[in-house]
């Protein structure tokens, strides 16, 4: 019998606006291979340029979300240093930097750098049986793809430290009321949950959605002064926009705007 091909690594799918990218390893709890690496930034990427994406949806095939790096993958990369800037770094900063809003909807156990994409969308929304597991330093390593700074500046520094080494354990209950997770909704809620979410997500204002994520980031490291600064700056880009005029004149009329990501 001829050997079947391997399934793709990473699942693509678009309703509408909404872009719903799929980690496919489900029988390694969709633990990042090059393959699935590679492809999950191409496809970020992708949806960052295409003006017909507005808004991306990121979860996990099968009871898990993601593994974070594949363990089992052969060849044992010790080169950390060059792996992660070449493959996670650019996947965090894609997402971070994705100019439409980011979902994870975390359908299972999100464990290493599988955690550190979680938490590196704009809005988490987490199945009951979530949970959030560092890992990292149950094999020696230090946690990577941003996770200390998320839990640094979420929880503070003592609180991250508890989690990071494994003294707390973060079900998806905890890790609402830790402030990482929007919303814990029922497993088999959790598509529809999501979906629903990114679906009003993408028919929002999408370009000052886009402005409004350069402001957070931005105001994560300024001054208020400086934030001030980018508020005015962002704000004249904003105000010049079609759905902006949109949504003044809907308010006028007493009627629901109707954005077109314009
Ligand atoms: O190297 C680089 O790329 C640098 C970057 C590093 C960043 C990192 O992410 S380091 C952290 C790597 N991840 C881990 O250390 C997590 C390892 N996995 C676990 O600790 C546990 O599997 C979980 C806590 C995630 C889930 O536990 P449980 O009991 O629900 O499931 P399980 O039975 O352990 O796993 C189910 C299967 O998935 C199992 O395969 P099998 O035995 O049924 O054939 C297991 O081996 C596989 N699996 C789980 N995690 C990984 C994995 N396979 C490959 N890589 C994994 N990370």
């Amino acid at each position: 019998m001829p050997d079947q091909p391997a399934p793709d690594a990473l699942l693509q799918a678009t309703d509408g606006p909404v872009a719903t990218l799929t980690l496919n390893r489900p029988e390694a709890l969709n633990a990042l291979n090059a393959e699935l690496r590679g492809a999950l930034l191409a496809a970020v990427k992708a949806a960052s340029r295409d003006d017909a994406i507005r808004a991306l949806v990121i979860t996990g095939a099968g009871r898990g979300f993601c593994a974070g790096a594949d363990l089992r993958g052969g060849g044992g990369e010790r080169a950390f240093r060059r792996v992660l800037r070449a493959e996670y770094n650019p996947l965090i900063e894609a997402i971070r930097g994705c100019p439409k809003p980011v979902v994870a909807a975390v359908n299972g156990v999100a464990a290493g750098a599988g955690f550190s994409l979680a938490v590196a969308a704009d809005l988490v929304v987490a199945s009951e049986d979530a949970r959030f597991v560092p890992a990292f330093h149950r094999i020696g390593l230090v946690p990577d793809s941003g996770l200390a700074r998320v839990l640094v500046r979420t929880l503070g520094r003592h609180r991250a430290f508890e989690i990071l080494l494994g003294e707390r354990h973060l079900g998806a209950r905890d890790a609402e009321e830790a402030g990482l997770v929007a919303a814990v909704v029922p497993a088999d809620a959790l598509a529809e949950t999501s979906r629903q979410l990114a679906q009003r997500l993408a028919a929002g204002p999408t370009r000052g959605i886009a402005l409004t994520k350069r402001l957070l980031a931005q105001a994560e490291d300024a001054t208020l002064a400086e934030t001030l600064e980018a508020e005015a700056a962002l704000q004249d880009v904003a105000g010049r926009t079609e759905d902006h005029a949109e949504g003044v004149a809907a308010f006028a009329e007493k009627r629901d705007p109707s954005f077109r990501g314009r």
